[in-house]
């Protein structure tokens, strides 16, 4: 099935108002952290390769999506609510006492979440494990994890990136979110892990090196993959922390505006941005 990719780019457009807007509601949360995965998370819910049924989320041979960065939860909560999980306006919801859009991800509270992700670096290693199943139960399930950059000095990622290879698991595919921030400042300052795709290639996975922000070169490097057979699927997706935003990120002198939603004050401002888009 293929999607105008016009549609994927007002689907994005969305998606960014929708983390801007619930994430400076609740006063709290990673707005940039899920704006520079968007174009990945939409190319899987909305560019035809989840198979994911909003009324049957529980369908025991539907495809996998774990964020393992689970502070990007907004962008997760955003695709759900637009493939009709659960109301739209529940978004403004968020990190709010009772909701079940905590701010990371809770599988026991929504179904639709495959896995309660918050502590980074645990991800991938339950991705390894609905590979492992999938590949028991003869199902053609794929399994989607989405890591941080940051992360990948975190957990047990390397131990999981090892055992897929081991597995040769070609139905698990791990996107490294590379925005070159993480918490506290660089991710080539604080741990470098370059080359990350050399380091997944050792462990015997098959890596693609994109441009995350580019909607039809994600569309195309999840094309190779899927079509990539006797080894697992590392792309390192190359993007910017906040992208969609970043003409007001420079304003406000903040390159990383790691964890911080958007000041109600300059939220029409960063939504007349998105609505612009990128030039
Ligand atoms: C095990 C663990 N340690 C520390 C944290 C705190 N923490 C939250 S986000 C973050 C930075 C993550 O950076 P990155 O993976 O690059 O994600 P980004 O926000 O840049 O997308 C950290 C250290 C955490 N959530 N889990
Ligand atoms: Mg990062």
């Amino acid at each position: 099935m293929s999607v105008p990719i016009d549609q994927l780019h007002a689907i994005a457009k969305e998606l960014r108002k929708d983390i801007l807007r619930m994430t400076t509601e609740a006063g709290s949360g990673h707005p940039s952290s899920s704006m520079s995965a968007v174009e990945v998370v939409t190319a899987l819910y909305f560019g035809g390769f989840l198979n994911f049924d909003a009324k049957n989320p529980k369908d025991p041979n539907r495809d996998r999506f774990i964020l393992s960065k689970g502070h990007a939860a907004p962008v997760l909560y955003a695709a759900l609510a637009h493939k009709g999980l659960f109301p739209h306006e529940e978004l403004m919801t968020l990190r709010k006492l009772g909701s079940r859009l905590e701010g990371h991800p809770n599988m026991l509270r929504l179904g639709g979440i495959e896995a309660s992700t918050g502590s980074l670096g645990q991800g991938l290693s339950m991705g390894v494990g609905y590979a492992l199943a999938a590949r028991l139960a003869k199902n053609g399930s794929q399994t989607y994890v989405m890591t941080g950059d940051g992360e990948l000095g975190q957990g047990q990622i390397w131990e999981a990136a090892a055992s897929a290879g081991k597995y040769g698991l070609d139905n698990l595919t791990c996107i490294v979110d590379r925005n070159g921030f993480q918490q506290t400042g660089s991710s080539f300052d604080v741990l470098n892990m370059d080359p990350i795709d050399g380091k997944f290639a050792s462990f015997g996975w098959s890596t693609q090196v994109i441009n995350g922000n580019d909607q039809q070169e994600v569309l195309d490097a999840l094309n190779r993959a899927r079509s990539n057979k006797g080894r697992p699927n590392c792309i390192v997706s190359l993007t910017k922390k906040g992208y969609g935003m970043l003409n007001l990120m420079a304003k406000l002198k903040d390159e990383n505006f790691h964890g911080k939603p958007m000041p109600a004050k300059y939220l029409d401002e960063a939504i007349a941005e998105v609505e612009a888009g990128v030039a």
